[in-house]
């Protein structure tokens, strides 16, 4: 019998949660078809190899920047940066970060409406499919867009709240309007407890 390697990871609130700013539908196939297609891809690619016993974390890193694992890599890291979305929004969140994130936030750019601005800017000028991502990299936080699967554990930072800009993840709901689906992301959606509990387990792992 083949044991399953990875499965698909529940999201964190009901389908139907993130309304009227994510609709039913679109959470429904991006997370039970597009999440789900790439966990599935992931185990096939990785039956018989010797990656399939380790975390999904240093599957991304053993297959990052080898052009014979690039599927690999693909599949991981899309997994990887899924379960990451679904945990960076939450019913009733979005508007001003609380705590650390907040200071931060605020160090960097001056100001929550700035920092929207900037935030949105990037993720419009952001060419074709991928990511944008608030990370924390050297004390500082810094808002950064990565293509295809790419995601910025694998350079070095460390990612607080991403969000998906991939067609699919908006398209049902926005059509082509890209910055209105960010928007609302930022405005409804957005997880600041997320960021902060990420960017506290940051300062632990620097203490070991
Ligand atoms: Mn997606």
């Amino acid at each position: 019998m083949e044991l399953p390697m990875f499965t698909l990871p529940d999201l964190p609130y009901a389908e139907a949660a993130l309304e009227p700013h994510i609709s039913e539908q679109t959470l429904s196939l991006h997370h039970g078809k597009h999440h789900k297609g790439y966990v599935a891809t992931l185990n096939k690619l990785l039956a018989g190899d010797e990656l399939a016993a380790l975390p999904l974390e240093s599957v991304i890193r053993k297959s990052h920047g080898y052009a014979d694992r690039q599927t690999i890599f693909n599949n991981a890291a899309q997994s990887w940066n899924h379960d990451f979305f679904w945990k960076s929004m939450k019913p009733g969140g979005g508007g001003s970060p609380t705590g650390e994130i907040k200071h931060l936030v605020e160090q960097y750019i001056g100001d929550i409406k700035a920092f929207a601005a900037a935030f949105s800017k990037a993720a419009a000028a952001h060419f074709g499919s991928g990511w944008i991502w608030l990370v924390a990299v050297d004390g500082a936080t810094r808002i950064v867009t990565t293509h295809d699967a790419d995601l910025p554990p694998v350079h070095g930072q460390t990612p607080l709240v991403c969000c998906d800009l991939w067609e699919h993840a908006y398209y049902l709901d926005y059509h082509n309007r890209r910055a209105d689906f960010v928007t609302a992301f930022l405005e409804h959606l957005v997880n600041w407890d997320f960021a902060n509990a990420n960017l506290a387990a940051s300062h632990e792992n620097l203490k070991k």
